[in-house]
Protein backbone atom coordinates (compact mmCIF):
# COMPACT_ATOMS: atom_id res chain seq x y z
CA UNK A 1 0.00 0.00 0.00
CA UNK A 2 0.89 3.99 -0.68
CA UNK A 3 2.95 5.17 2.27
CA UNK A 4 3.67 8.69 2.96
CA UNK A 5 6.74 9.64 4.28
CA UNK A 6 6.87 12.87 6.07
CA UNK A 7 10.71 14.53 6.62
CA UNK A 8 12.56 18.15 6.90
CA UNK A 9 15.86 19.30 5.67
CA UNK A 10 18.40 19.27 8.01
CA UNK A 11 18.76 22.98 9.54
CA UNK A 12 21.58 24.67 9.41
CA UNK A 13 21.50 24.97 13.43
CA UNK A 14 22.27 21.49 13.53
CA UNK A 15 25.93 21.77 15.66
CA UNK A 16 23.37 23.58 18.04
CA UNK A 17 21.35 20.80 18.69
CA UNK A 18 20.38 18.95 22.20
CA UNK A 19 22.70 16.30 23.93
CA UNK A 20 22.24 14.15 26.19
CA UNK A 21 24.86 10.91 25.75
CA UNK A 22 27.40 12.27 23.32
CA UNK A 23 30.32 15.18 23.66
CA UNK A 24 29.32 18.03 20.96
CA UNK A 25 31.60 17.32 18.23
CA UNK A 26 31.35 19.87 14.79
CA UNK A 27 29.26 18.31 12.62
CA UNK A 28 28.78 19.16 8.85
CA UNK A 29 25.77 20.30 7.92
CA UNK A 30 26.34 19.87 4.54
CA UNK A 31 27.53 16.07 4.66
CA UNK A 32 24.22 15.79 7.36
CA UNK A 33 22.26 16.95 4.64
CA UNK A 34 23.64 14.42 2.25
CA UNK A 35 23.27 11.61 4.25
CA UNK A 36 19.35 12.95 4.77
CA UNK A 37 18.71 13.15 0.78
CA UNK A 38 20.00 9.20 0.40
CA UNK A 39 17.60 8.34 3.60
CA UNK A 40 14.72 10.12 1.67
CA UNK A 41 15.76 8.20 -1.58
CA UNK A 42 15.84 4.99 -0.34
CA UNK A 43 12.63 5.61 1.61
CA UNK A 44 11.17 6.68 -2.15
CA UNK A 45 12.73 3.25 -3.60
CA UNK A 46 10.79 1.40 -1.33
CA UNK A 47 7.72 2.99 -2.37
CA UNK A 48 7.08 6.00 -0.08
CA UNK A 49 6.50 9.67 -1.62
CA UNK A 50 8.21 11.73 0.57
CA UNK A 51 6.88 15.01 1.62
CA UNK A 52 8.59 17.59 3.40
CA UNK A 53 7.77 19.87 6.49
CA UNK A 54 9.13 23.75 6.11
CA UNK A 55 12.40 24.62 6.65
CA UNK A 56 13.37 25.44 10.05
CA UNK A 57 16.93 26.91 9.88
CA UNK A 58 16.83 28.33 13.68
CA UNK A 59 15.54 25.13 15.33
CA UNK A 60 18.56 23.11 15.94
CA UNK A 61 16.63 19.50 15.55
CA UNK A 62 13.62 19.87 13.58
CA UNK A 63 15.19 17.08 11.03
CA UNK A 64 14.48 14.91 13.59
CA UNK A 65 10.44 14.62 12.99
CA UNK A 66 10.05 11.67 14.59
CA UNK A 67 9.87 12.74 18.00
CA UNK A 68 6.91 15.04 16.95
CA UNK A 69 4.42 13.03 16.31
CA UNK A 70 3.20 9.49 16.33
CA UNK A 71 0.73 8.36 13.68
CA UNK A 72 -1.38 4.80 13.30
CA UNK A 73 -4.25 3.68 11.18
CA UNK A 74 -6.88 5.81 12.40
CA UNK A 75 -5.31 9.22 14.18
CA UNK A 76 -2.59 10.78 14.40
CA UNK A 77 -0.95 12.39 17.84
CA UNK A 78 0.90 15.60 17.75
CA UNK A 79 3.49 15.30 20.59
CA UNK A 80 4.46 17.69 23.45
CA UNK A 81 8.83 16.93 22.99
CA UNK A 82 10.32 16.45 26.48
CA UNK A 83 13.17 19.12 25.59
CA UNK A 84 11.80 23.21 26.08
CA UNK A 85 14.23 23.78 22.19
CA UNK A 86 12.11 21.25 20.28
CA UNK A 87 8.18 22.65 20.89
CA UNK A 88 8.14 24.62 17.93
CA UNK A 89 8.77 21.92 15.77
CA UNK A 90 5.20 20.51 16.43
CA UNK A 91 3.29 23.55 14.75
CA UNK A 92 4.36 22.82 11.37
CA UNK A 93 4.04 18.83 11.65
CA UNK A 94 0.12 19.87 12.76
CA UNK A 95 -0.58 21.59 9.77
CA UNK A 96 0.82 19.02 7.42
CA UNK A 97 -0.18 15.89 9.29
CA UNK A 98 -3.90 17.63 9.11
CA UNK A 99 -3.73 16.29 5.76
CA UNK A 100 -3.92 12.49 6.32
CA UNK A 101 -5.17 12.31 10.22
CA UNK A 102 -7.95 13.74 12.60
CA UNK A 103 -5.40 14.86 14.91
CA UNK A 104 -4.92 14.90 18.75
CA UNK A 105 -2.90 17.61 20.29
CA UNK A 106 -0.94 16.55 23.68
CA UNK A 107 -1.16 18.90 26.31
CA UNK A 108 0.81 19.76 29.17
CA UNK A 109 2.10 18.48 31.76
CA UNK A 110 2.32 15.39 29.25
CA UNK A 111 5.90 15.24 27.55
CA UNK A 112 6.30 12.69 24.91
CA UNK A 113 9.13 11.74 22.15
CA UNK A 114 7.63 10.12 19.25
CA UNK A 115 11.27 8.50 19.63
CA UNK A 116 10.08 6.74 22.89
CA UNK A 117 6.89 5.25 20.80
CA UNK A 118 6.87 1.80 19.42
CA UNK A 119 4.15 0.29 18.17
CA UNK A 120 3.93 -3.74 17.90
CA UNK A 121 0.77 -4.11 15.71
CA UNK A 122 -2.18 -3.26 18.68
CA UNK A 123 0.38 -3.04 21.03
CA UNK A 124 2.31 -0.01 21.76
CA UNK A 125 5.30 0.46 23.84
CA UNK A 126 6.16 3.61 25.21
CA UNK A 127 10.21 4.45 26.67
CA UNK A 128 9.49 6.55 30.13
CA UNK A 129 12.58 8.44 29.23
CA UNK A 130 14.28 12.04 30.25
CA UNK A 131 11.96 12.79 27.35
CA UNK A 132 8.53 11.32 28.11
CA UNK A 133 6.85 11.51 31.33
CA UNK A 134 3.55 9.47 32.94
CA UNK A 135 1.30 12.11 31.88
CA UNK A 136 2.80 11.48 28.22
CA UNK A 137 1.85 7.82 28.28
CA UNK A 138 -1.53 8.69 29.55
CA UNK A 139 -2.23 10.97 26.97
CA UNK A 140 -1.13 9.22 24.48
CA UNK A 141 -3.57 6.18 25.54
CA UNK A 142 -5.81 8.35 25.58
CA UNK A 143 -5.33 9.14 21.95
CA UNK A 144 -5.17 5.47 20.82
CA UNK A 145 -6.98 3.03 23.22
CA UNK A 146 -10.37 4.00 21.97
CA UNK A 147 -9.03 2.01 18.51
CA UNK A 148 -8.44 -1.05 20.37
CA UNK A 149 -4.78 -0.28 20.80
CA UNK A 150 -3.29 -0.87 24.45
CA UNK A 151 -0.39 1.65 26.07
CA UNK A 152 2.25 0.53 28.70
CA UNK A 153 5.10 2.97 30.20
CA UNK A 154 8.54 0.85 30.30
CA UNK A 155 11.53 2.23 31.96
CA UNK A 156 14.44 2.86 29.89
CA UNK A 157 18.22 3.69 31.20
CA UNK A 158 21.43 4.55 29.28
CA UNK A 159 19.25 5.21 25.80
CA UNK A 160 17.58 8.64 25.26
CA UNK A 161 14.92 7.07 23.48
CA UNK A 162 13.15 3.81 23.50
CA UNK A 163 13.42 3.15 19.94
CA UNK A 164 17.32 3.88 20.13
CA UNK A 165 16.85 0.35 22.45
CA UNK A 166 14.28 -1.15 20.52
CA UNK A 167 12.91 -1.21 17.01
CA UNK A 168 10.89 -3.25 14.69
CA UNK A 169 12.05 -5.14 12.22
CA UNK A 170 9.55 -7.46 10.63
CA UNK A 171 6.03 -8.94 11.72
CA UNK A 172 6.91 -10.44 14.77
CA UNK A 173 10.44 -9.90 15.45
CA UNK A 174 12.13 -6.93 17.39
CA UNK A 175 15.56 -5.70 16.88
CA UNK A 176 16.82 -4.39 21.01
CA UNK A 177 19.45 -4.00 23.13
CA UNK A 178 19.30 -5.61 26.30
CA UNK A 179 21.41 -3.69 28.34
CA UNK A 180 18.87 -0.54 27.66
CA UNK A 181 15.57 -2.15 27.59
CA UNK A 182 14.20 -5.03 29.62
CA UNK A 183 13.75 -8.22 27.37
CA UNK A 184 10.50 -8.97 28.98
CA UNK A 185 8.66 -6.29 27.55
CA UNK A 186 9.00 -7.99 24.75
CA UNK A 187 6.90 -11.29 25.73
CA UNK A 188 5.44 -13.08 22.82
CA UNK A 189 7.86 -11.24 19.91
CA UNK A 190 11.06 -12.85 18.53
CA UNK A 191 14.12 -11.21 19.39
CA UNK A 192 17.56 -10.52 17.73
CA UNK A 193 19.81 -9.03 19.92
CA UNK A 194 22.58 -6.08 19.05
CA UNK A 195 25.92 -7.85 19.34
CA UNK A 196 27.33 -6.28 22.73
CA UNK A 197 30.05 -4.56 21.25
CA UNK A 198 27.62 -2.44 19.03
CA UNK A 199 24.79 -0.67 21.51
CA UNK A 200 24.30 1.84 19.37
CA UNK A 201 22.71 -0.81 16.68
CA UNK A 202 18.83 -1.53 17.77
CA UNK A 203 17.42 1.58 15.94
CA UNK A 204 16.68 0.28 12.16
CA UNK A 205 13.55 1.69 10.25
CA UNK A 206 11.55 -1.26 8.39
CA UNK A 207 9.24 0.13 5.19
CA UNK A 208 7.60 -2.34 3.08
CA UNK A 209 9.63 -5.44 4.13
CA UNK A 210 12.88 -4.01 3.52
CA UNK A 211 14.73 -3.05 6.68
CA UNK A 212 16.71 0.48 6.53
CA UNK A 213 19.87 0.02 8.53
CA UNK A 214 22.64 2.10 9.87
CA UNK A 215 26.30 1.38 7.82
CA UNK A 216 29.08 0.53 10.33
CA UNK A 217 27.54 -2.26 12.91
CA UNK A 218 28.63 -5.26 10.88
CA UNK A 219 28.22 -7.92 13.29
CA UNK A 220 25.08 -7.12 14.50
CA UNK A 221 24.13 -6.69 10.75
CA UNK A 222 25.18 -10.55 10.29
CA UNK A 223 22.61 -11.47 13.17
CA UNK A 224 20.10 -9.41 11.09
CA UNK A 225 20.37 -11.00 8.17
CA UNK A 226 20.79 -14.64 9.52
CA UNK A 227 17.49 -14.05 10.02
CA UNK A 228 16.79 -13.62 6.40
CA UNK A 229 15.76 -9.85 6.75
CA UNK A 230 16.29 -7.90 3.49
CA UNK A 231 18.11 -5.10 4.56
CA UNK A 232 19.49 -1.67 3.20
CA UNK A 233 22.34 -0.24 4.33
CA UNK A 234 22.71 3.56 5.48
CA UNK A 235 25.31 6.01 6.16
CA UNK A 236 24.26 7.94 8.98
CA UNK A 237 27.04 9.15 10.96
CA UNK A 238 27.06 12.84 10.41
CA UNK A 239 23.57 12.76 11.94
CA UNK A 240 24.40 10.15 14.20
CA UNK A 241 26.81 12.80 15.62
CA UNK A 242 23.29 14.97 16.53
CA UNK A 243 22.07 11.43 18.22
CA UNK A 244 19.48 11.17 15.74
CA UNK A 245 18.94 7.17 14.63
CA UNK A 246 17.38 6.31 11.00
CA UNK A 247 14.01 6.21 12.89
CA UNK A 248 14.11 9.78 13.69
CA UNK A 249 14.11 11.41 9.84
CA UNK A 250 11.10 10.03 9.47
CA UNK A 251 7.47 9.66 10.15
CA UNK A 252 5.73 6.82 8.13
CA UNK A 253 2.82 5.81 7.79
CA UNK A 254 -0.33 4.77 4.92
CA UNK A 255 -1.95 6.90 2.86
CA UNK A 256 -5.17 6.54 3.18
C1 LIG B 1 17.54 15.40 20.60
O1 LIG B 1 18.28 15.22 21.56
O2 LIG B 1 16.36 15.68 20.73
C2 LIG B 1 18.13 15.30 19.22
N1 LIG B 1 19.47 15.81 19.23
C3 LIG B 1 18.12 13.87 18.72
C4 LIG B 1 16.75 13.33 18.59
C5 LIG B 1 16.73 11.95 18.06
N2 LIG B 1 15.41 11.49 17.88
C6 LIG B 1 15.04 10.24 18.05
O3 LIG B 1 15.83 9.40 18.45
N3 LIG B 1 13.79 9.94 17.82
Amino acid sequence: MAKVALSRPVSASLGRCELTHLDRVPVDVARAQREHDAYEEALRALGCTVVHLPRADDLPDAVFVEDTAVVVDEVGVITRPGAPSRRAEIASMATVLAHYRRLYLMEAPATLDGGDVLVLERQVLVGLSRRTNAEGVAQLAAALEPFGYTVRGLPITGALHLKTAATRVAPGLVLLNPAWVNVHAFAGWRRVEVDPQEPWAANALEVNGTVLFPAGFPRTQARLLAQGLELQMIEAGELAKAEGGLTCGSVVFEDR
